[in-house]
């Protein structure tokens, strides 16, 4: 059915009722309880420099990969050199923790040091200066082990042809290796630990889009195989750090609590009256937000990805993969449109679009939707798995932070009714702590609760960093000083 047709007989079944639904109440204030993690996350690549043996090192030196040529290691945050300064803005900023990556092949520069186990003194000295910093802090340190970044002795992409990264059958015990060197090593200072960031979202870029390396287009069977190489070294990953870290590093009873972090999208169909668009979505939605959590959570293995577990090589509760994840780390952003017009991402057999969507919602600087609803519905997927949430990325490009309070805060509602509902969610990351480099779009996005300015790597707080410090300080959120905020602007793209 066409689009006007349905809105036309929506509103005539509309003027014909007699009984309309009572509107629904929305309570005046939500609360977080005490001992909620109050943070922001950053990534590796994204805001440290010398990171060049790495894929994405070789990628952003590969000539037209990244927005205006743009590098991390000119002009960036320079994370591990301004270790005092970060930790005083999350301070200043209200924060209780902090999500961070430590890089693989930062604490191991090459092959040779890694299969000897010789770690990088220097790495190793920087990493614990951070981690004490934390400490003296009280600020509670969240580790992500995997973020996009993988060393360029196990990813090179100056040669696509050949197996990359996490296609490579080694990289799962290897992968395990890493994880279980860097809890034993800092079980000490964490209890919270997330695996592989996002793992459907490199695959999709890397091979599919074309935006991240190895920079394929729709070579979906090379995407399959490095998603599911991304479940099982999850799973072996999960089993190193769990033997690994047996400390409770805050005295809280805890040990360690492992995760993978997903990047869920409150995925729609382009025309939700066009049965098509609405099966094309159910696919879309099932790869991206719950195969690799079906596999890691229930055991559940859908080889084919074609949504059961009949299939010759699918396999329900495999001991070899269930369980492998105390918490679910969620990062939400926005919505995504999935049909069958566009270029077909043979498998899946839809389109999909997450940039300039053609509908009312307002738009951040990147393109995206703001749509703090979504939320809601992204959750409401997960519920069935039982475990305890972390919201473990949600924020705004918005380089004149104009939007971001408003952002901030409609989004925290939006949580706090969840958890009034029965949720439980331990805890919100807004990406980012700065302005960093935003993958192929370079310095372009700016998602920072501080600026960071590209000559110096001075810091300087946005105004919303005072809006979070007072969420974080009382715990509450109130539809008051929602209202109270301007009403969302026009965005200011970069591009
Ligand atoms: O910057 C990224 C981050 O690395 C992973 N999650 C989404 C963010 C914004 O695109």
């Amino acid at each position: 059915m066409k689009r006007w047709i349905a809105i036309a007989l929506l509103v005539v079944a509309a003027c014909g009722s007699d009984e309309a639904d009572p509107p629904a109440t929305e309570p005046e204030e939500v609360s977080f309880p005490s001992g909620f993690l109050w943070g922001s996350a950053s990534a590796g690549f994204q805001v440290e420099k010398g990171l060049g043996n790495t894929d994405w090192g070789k990628w952003v030196k590969t000539p037209g990969k990244i927005k205006d040529g743009e590098d991390p290691d000119v002009g960036g945050a320079d994370a591990l050199a301004h270790i005092a300064e970060d930790v005083a803005l999350l301070k200043a900023s209200g924060q209780n923790s902090y999500r961070f990556s430590v890089e693989w092949a930062r604490v191991y520069p090459t092959r040779a040091a890694f299969d000897a186990d010789q770690p990088d003194a220097a790495a190793i000295a920087a990493y614990d200066e951070l981690f004490a910093a934390l400490r003296a802090a009280q600020i509670t340190p969240f580790v992500t082990l995997q973020h996009f970044t993988l060393p360029d002795y196990f990813s090179d992409p100056s040669k696509p042809e050949e197996p990359q990264g996490w296609e490579r059958p080694e990289i799962i015990d290897a992968f395990a290796a890493w994880c279980g060197r860097a809890a034993a090593r800092w079980g000490g200072a964490v209890d919270w630990w997330a695996t592989i960031n996002e793992p459907m979202v490199a695959p999709v870029a890397g091979y599919i889009q074309g935006a991240f390396p190895p920079g394929l287009l729709l070579a979906v069977p090379r995407a399959l195989l490095a998603g599911k190489n991304e479940a099982r070294a999850h799973a072996k990953c999960y089993d190193a750090v769990k033997a690994a870290d047996t400390i409770d590093a805050d005295g809280d009873g805890k040990t360690s609590l492992v995760g993978i972090v997903q990047h869920q999208r409150a995925v729609e169909p382009e025309d939700p009256d066009y049965p098509d668009d609405v099966a094309a979505a159910d696919r879309v939605r099932y790869v991206n937000n719950m195969w690799i959590l079906n596999a890691v959570v229930r055991g559940d293995w859908d080889d084919d990805f074609d949504g059961n577990l009949d299939g010759p090589n699918d396999k329900k509760g495999d001991p070899a993969l269930a369980g492998r994840s105390d918490y679910l780390g969620i990062n939400y952003y926005s919505a995504l449109w999935a049909s069958v017009n566009g270029i077909q991402v043979p498998v899946i057999n839809a389109g999909i679009k997450q940039d300039r969507l053609l509908n009312d919602r307002p738009k951040t600087d990147f393109h995206w939707d703001i749509y703090p609803e979504g939320f809601r519905i992204i959750l409401d997927e997960v519920k069935g798995f039982g475990l305890p949430i972390v919201i473990t990325e949600n924020g705004i490009a918005d380089s004149r932070d104009v939007n971001r309070a408003r952002f901030l805060l409609e989004h925290l509602y939006e949580l706090g009714k969840a958890q009034a509902d029965g949720f439980d969610i331990r805890g919100y990351f807004y990406w980012s702590l700065l302005d960093n480099f935003e993958w192929a779009s370079g310095y372009c996005p700016r998602f920072g609760l501080h600026t960071v300015d590209r000559a110096t790597a001075a810091r300087a707080a946005r105004p919303s960093a005072q809006v979070y410090a007072r969420v974080a300080a009382s715990g509450k959120v109130t539809k008051k000083e929602i209202d109270a905020l301007p009403p969302y602007v026009p965005p200011a793209p970069c591009d």
